[in-house]
């Protein structure tokens, strides 16, 4: 029912949720615009001066105006209670468990997003500031801790399972950024100093989304979507989303490469 506000293709469960309540409020902003102009049209004409030279100071005594701001704050109420908070909470709380979700670690910085899976042992290995290097370890993972042994880092590469809830735990390394996925309908900002779960499930692989829109250059892109700085507009990620086994391969081909060129192991 919203494809008349254009918004981008869908590719997550939660999103048409997120959909419908755009659409909602788009409804009651029409309807309460077209309200509010005709009551301002109305008072312009019913109160001009050539009716009204002299000034009223009883006023007007009907209530109608009252019963109508009531009326507009009803529909707010609604909107706020009945629609936005519900939502909301869906998406803050009831963050699936590890074992049921697909851990990664997204960190944003000047200017790229740094991408970093837990591997089969579920557990993120340990990070040092002081083992920090901008080109070969730029989130200073401990590659002789053991929970690191399995894990995969990527620069502005996430790749991701279809049909399986992800859960994303943003961080940031220097100011705020935004971690915005527009057809996953998800939008967080990463805030230095602090974690942020955010979680969602992606229901279209990249390659159906190529033969839906009927473009073989089409890429999910993670848009930095808080002005981070002189380098804002290039800091893009990409997503690939695959099918279970492509997404399977893929991990353990990283895991092999990245032992094969870590100079500790
Ligand atoms: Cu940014």
């Amino acid at each position: 029912m919203t494809e008349w506000l254009g918004l981008p293709a869908l590719a997550a469960n939660h999103g048409g949720q997120i959909d419908s309540l755009i659409g909602w409020i788009h409804i009651f902003m029409l309807v309460l615009f077209v309200g509010w102009i005709s009551f301002f049209t109305y008072t312009l004409i019913r109160f001009r001066r050539s009716r009204n030279p002299v000034a009223d100071y009883a006023g007007v005594k009907s209530h109608r105006s009252t019963y109508m701001e009531i009326g507009v704050a009803v529909v707010e109420a609604v909107l706020l209670f009945g629609f936005a908070i519900p939502i909301w909470a869906a998406r803050v709380d009831n963050v699936p468990p590890p074992s049921q979700a697909v851990m990664v670690q997204v960190t944003g910085e000047q200017f790229a997003w740094n991408i970093h899976y837990a591997g089969p042992d579920g557990k993120f290995g340990r990070t040092d500031i002081k083992l920090l290097d901008l080109q070969s370890n730029p989130l200073g993972l401990d590659r002789e801790d053991p929970a690191a042994k399995d894990d995969v880092t990527t620069v502005n590469q996430l790749y991701l399972p279809v049909n399986k809830p992800v859960v994303v735990r943003l961080r940031s390394k220097d100011v705020i950024h935004s971690f915005g996925v527009p057809e996953f309908r998800v939008k967080q900002d990463a805030v230095p100093g602090l974690t942020i779960p955010i979680w969602f499930v992606p229901n279209t692989t990249t390659a159906e989304m190529r033969a839906k829109k009927n473009n073989p250059e089409f890429v999910y892109e993670i848009a930095c979507a808080q002005l981070c700085g002189l380098g804002h507009a290039r800091m893009r990620g990409f997503v690939t989303v695959q099918t279970a086994e492509e997404f399977q391969k893929w991990l353990e081909e990283q895991i092999k490469d990245q032992s094969a060129v870590d100079p500790f192991r």
